[in-house]
């Protein structure tokens, strides 16, 4: 089942930005394992918060030499790796651009925790730089090499909010009908109102605009994949050594919440359910991340086509049924903890996902064989657990008042 066979099929050159990461780190593999040339570029700032939070990804996590070099071992297969901020060193990133002239960028280089981002004033702002910098200097410099490179983005479907008042919520545009100033009725597609909430969540609505008047203005070919909750360690390319293994996060920042539920289960915590787990959340399997990124490369938007925008979920969620189902699985209990976050205690969310379903995807869904492989990992790493760095401590107002969401 290792789809990466083809290793010698020339491919095409694409860079990974934020390649490092949970999402880039198998994106990179399975890119390469299809025969692509690629190219890493990460500033390591995930390993860096790590460090300051005093936490750790459950999985073991390898110098990126060791990486490279085990890939090389298995594969046969070459990846090349730049350490840039791509928020900061704009002439390094037009440097490696010019040279590699690359046909894809794929950007995951972002700061991508909510909690992470409501902790400080520092926190915000840090958040607010780096994501607003990363994607606008990245723009810029696809302009300025004057090549015609594809960008594909990974943003957020919280970036729709979670009140959808009962609309089926479409791939970025929304339909509406205005009445002109001549009483006539007018039928448009605008960008779908964004409603984040958290600054990290406003990060991606901003980059959604830059995508926009980057498109119109310059015709930079983009695809814009607002993705759902990501759970799962490993992929075909991550399995086949421990040291292309990839990142666990489990603590209250960092740690999403499927895979949070299955840790805990795993080290006799609690499972740890935010007010009554009436929220509603899109999930897809890191698996089908990768794929879903194989094919927003092998369908680029034609040339002065607008932002193309798909909806990468495959499936929806209430948070206290996934507790419950993690909780059947393992015998685990189920603690309902104060809400930390300003969110809507219940809400309905239904969201189209056509687009990469007519492209080829064949959705994994929540699988009791998947749950319990990622139980087994946890299981497996157990004593790596700091049991401190389980609660989720971010609060999202100073004075957090549970239920001042209703207010509003
Ligand atoms: P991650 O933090 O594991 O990976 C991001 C990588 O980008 C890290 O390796 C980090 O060091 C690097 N990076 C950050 N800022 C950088 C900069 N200025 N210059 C260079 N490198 C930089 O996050 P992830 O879970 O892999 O998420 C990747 C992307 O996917 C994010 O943009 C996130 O918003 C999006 N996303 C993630 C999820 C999820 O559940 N993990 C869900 C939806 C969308
Ligand atoms: N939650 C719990 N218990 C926990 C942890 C979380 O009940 O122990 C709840 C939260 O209150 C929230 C929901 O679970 O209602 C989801 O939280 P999360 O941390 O799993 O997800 P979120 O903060 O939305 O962020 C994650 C990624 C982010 C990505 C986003 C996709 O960190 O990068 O953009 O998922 S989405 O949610 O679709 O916007």
């Amino acid at each position: 089942n290792f789809e990466s066979a083809n290793f010698f099929k020339p491919g095409k050159k694409i860079m990974v930005l934020g390649g490092d990461g949970f999402c880039g780190w198998p994106t990179s593999l399975h890119l390469s394992g299809l025969g692509h040339e690629v190219t890493i570029i990460d500033n390591f700032s995930r390993r860096n918060i790590d460090n300051e939070l005093e936490s750790n990804s459950l999985t073991p996590v390898y110098p990126m030499g060791t990486r490279l070099n085990a890939w090389e071992e298995m594969s046969g297969q070459f990846i090349d790796f730049h350490r840039i901020d791509i928020a900061v060193e704009y002439e390094k990133l037009l440097q490696i651009v010019n040279e590699k002239k690359p046909d894809v960028i794929v950007h995951f280089a972002e700061q991508r925790s909510a909690p992470y981002s409501m902790k400080s004033p520092a926190h915000k702002r840090y958040t607010i730089n780096n994501n607003l910098n990363a994607t606008h200097n990245l723009l810029s410099v696809i302009v300025e090499s004057g090549l015609d490179i594809h960008l594909v983005h990974l943003g957020s479907v919280g970036i729709y909010g979670y009140g959808t008042a009962g609309i089926k919520i479409p791939e970025g545009y929304l339909d509406v009908e205005v009445q002109t100033e001549t009483g006539e009725r007018l039928k448009k597609q605008i960008l779908y109102p964004t409603n984040p909430e958290s600054i990290y969540h406003l990060t991606k609505s901003q980059d959604q605009l830059l995508f926009f008047y980057y498109n119109k203005n310059d015709q930079v070919r983009i695809t814009d994949l607002h993705q759902g909750i990501v759970w799962g360690t490993n992929t075909n390319e991550t399995s086949l050594d421990e040291r292309l293994m990839n990142r666990f996060d489990y603590d209250g920042d960092y740690g999403t919440v499927l895979n949070r539920f299955l840790m805990q289960a795993a080290v006799g915590h609690p499972i740890t359910v935010h007010g009554t787990g009436g929220q509603t959340r899109a999930f897809i399997h890191i698996q089908d991340t990768v794929r879903c990124i194989q094919l927003a490369i092998e369908n680029p938007p034609l040339p002065e086509e607008r932002v193309m925008i798909f909806n990468q979920v495959t499936e929806t969620y209430r948070i206290r049924e996934l507790a419950e189902l993690v909780s059947n699985l393992t015998g685990a209990p189920i603690q309902y903890v104060p809400n930390p976050r300003n969110e809507p205690a219940e809400n309905e969310l239904s969201i189209s996902n056509d687009h990469l379903l007519s492209k080829g995807l064949n959705p994994i869904t929540l699988d009791h064989g998947l749950m319990q492989e990622v139980t087994m990992i946890a299981r497996k790493y157990a004593h790596r657990v700091n049991h401190a760095k389980i609660p989720a401590t971010s609060t999202w107002t100073k004075e957090k008042q549970p239920g001042v969401y209703d207010a509003f």
